[in-house]
């Protein structure tokens, strides 16, 4: 096959980018195949030639691209005869919202609850770079965030009370059936249930029931 992903990849192989998770749905979307290449946050030689230093990197044939945004797009532009993966322009305007809230409000917010579980469980030759990295970008050490995690968890239920309104009322965030808006919220959240030591949601919050028919259109589990 000549399409591979480098996807990040915690020590047991668990693949819990949210970034990369975009770009999985993305790819299932447009009905496209690819190899996932197992990728380490210390790798960074593996994925110079996308000339920058973090996943995912989609190489497609001759193309390398990076950036989940940007392969998004490049995705519509290369494979326009499948779905497209954000409507007409207005829908695709109304989905950089979606993008810039999930960014700014709830990768944060579940960053604050999960990123020591994800510590705890890449590989030993990451974490050195993992806690200098992350503790520079909270400005905190691991152990200080690890003291607020209970009230990171209830702050990340105010940030979901939006989601969780709106699928009360409809299947998808786009309407009938999934695109981009509902890849890059799922990602996030997505990220956060395979890495978190504790339930993020509870079991029968309606966020966990649209998770899994998103996954149910693409026949992923
Ligand atoms: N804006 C980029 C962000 C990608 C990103 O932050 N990727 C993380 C993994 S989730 C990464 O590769 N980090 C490497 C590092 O921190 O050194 C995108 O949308 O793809």
């Amino acid at each position: 096959m000549n399409r591979q992903l480098y996807d990040l990849t915690a020590a047991d192989g668990t693949r819990f980018s949210p970034y990369c998770w975009r770009v999985k749905l993305a790819l299932a979307h447009k009905n496209l195949k690819y190899e996932s290449i197992p990728w380490h946050f210390t790798e960074k030689g593996a994925i110079a030639a996308s000339g920058q230093e973090k996943v995912p990197v989609l190489q497609d044939g001759a193309n390398i691209v990076s950036d989940s945004q940007i392969i998004a797009d490049y995705l519509e532009r290369t494979y326009p005869n499948e779905e497209s993966l954000f409507g007409d322009p207005p829908a695709r305007a109304l989905t950089m919202f979606v993008k810039e809230w999930a960014e700014t409000v709830l990768h944060p917010a579940v960053a604050r609850v999960v990123v020591v579980d994800v510590y705890r469980r890449i590989a030993p030759q990451d974490q050195a770079y993992f806690r200098t990295t992350r503790e520079a970008m909270f400005k905190r050490s691991l152990e200080e965030i690890e003291a607020g995690r209970g009230a990171a968890l209830e702050a990340l239920q105010t940030a979901l009370r939006p989601l969780r309104r709106l699928l009360g009322g409809q299947r998808f965030i786009a309407g009938e059936s999934p695109n981009w808006a509902d890849h890059v919220v799922f990602s996030a959240l997505q990220w956060g249930r395979l890495m978190s030591s504790t339930p993020l949601l509870a079991e029968n919050d309606a966020i966990l029931d649209w998770m899994s028919r998103v996954l149910a259109t693409y026949g992923l589990d």
